[in-house]
């Protein structure tokens, strides 16, 4: 009878010791730029600290592979789904699959445009409006002894994504009863220091000297259009300001070079909210629909002494 008993309290231990590992499904939009990088590196180095099984698939910014990599999430039966989405509209019918699935969805960086909010559990990410808020607000102070038109040219990001759509929201929010800035020539560079060299280049055949400020959706494009402006003899960050969000290293070492002249914070760091936030998932507990990540501004005049401290 005790041997009966031991080996009972002995399966019981084994069960508690084999405890099901969580397994996360992630979709990750590629590795455009610095930022996705950096947001990468948080993601899998919080889920190693968490001991949670991650399965990582990088869509190379194409939609088509995020629905794929979530429909392959479903058939292996992870435990939750995360994903960034590249784009804000066209997910209803792969998040009716997995909520079907009964597996749960965290969206993390970029939100969804869905009527049905109970497709998925929270959205974990920055408040991109406000950082365009915030970059318009830095333009307006910078500006306000100056006499006469200021023209801007605008690189956005990825046509269609959320930051890009919001950031642009949150800029013209601030400029729009303020007639003399002006948004003179505005288009994509989809984030990447490429595109956004390329655009610039055409932005200055275009326009020339009439340019007086770059207002860039992320550091990637503005960095890419700094080698532009150089490259047409002009000086950037003195002949025209530069604007720019996500804060990455490149930014602070073209802020501290005197050609990049503000950088919005927008942190990729969110490896640790969503382990936590899936961990709470799987343990009942309830999330609540917007988790926010904290942000700065950091001017040319700060970049020296902020640089040391950055973690991405
Ligand atoms: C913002 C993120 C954007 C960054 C870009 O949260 O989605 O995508 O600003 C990145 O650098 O490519």
């Amino acid at each position: 009878m005790v041997l009966a008993g031991l080996v009972m309290i002995l399966g019981g231990l084994g069960c508690q010791a084999e405890k099901k590992k969580i397994t996360l499904g992630f979709s990750q939009i590629g590795a455009e730029s610095e930022w996705r990088t950096a947001n990468t590196k948080s993601i899998e180095e919080a889920a190693k600290t968490a001991g949670i099984e991650l399965k990582f698939s990088d869509a190379q910014q194409k939609q088509e592979n995020q629905i794929k990599a979530i429909r392959s999430f479903i058939a292996q039966k992870v435990d939750v789904i995360a994903f960034s989405p590249v784009v804000e509209t066209g997910w209803e019918p792969v998040l009716r699959e997995a909520k079907a699935a009964k597996i749960p969805v965290i969206l993390t960086d970029r939100a969804v445009d869905t009527k049905d909010e109970t497709l998925w559990a929270t959205f974990i990410g920055s408040d991109f409006v406000e950082e365009g808020r915030r970059a318009a607000k830095w333009l307006v102070e910078k500006m306000k002894d100056h006499q006469g038109a200021v023209n801007i040219v605008e690189l956005q990001g990825t046509v269609g994504s959320a930051p890009a759509i919001d950031r642009k929201k949150g800029f013209e929010e601030i400029l729009k009863d303020k007639p003399d800035f002006k948004i003179i020539r505005s288009q994509t560079g989809d984030f990447t220091r490429a595109k956004g060299k390329e655009v610039m280049e055409a932005f200055l055949k275009a326009e020339g000297k009439n340019i007086h400020v770059l207002y860039a959706h992320n550091d990637d494009m503005a960095i890419g259009a700094i080698q532009a402006i150089e490259e047409a003899g002009l000086r950037p960050g003195k002949d025209i300001l530069i604007i720019s969000i996500d804060a990455v290293k490149g930014a602070f070492e073209a802020m501290m070079a005197g050609k990049l002249n503000v950088t919005v914070e927008c942190s990729p760091l969110l490896g640790p909210q969503l382990m936590s936030a899936v961990s709470d998932l799987m343990a009942g507990k309830a999330l609540p629909k917007r988790i926010v990540t904290e942000e700065s501004v950091f001017p040319m005049e700060t970049a020296a002494q902020e640089f040391p401290k950055r973690k991405y």
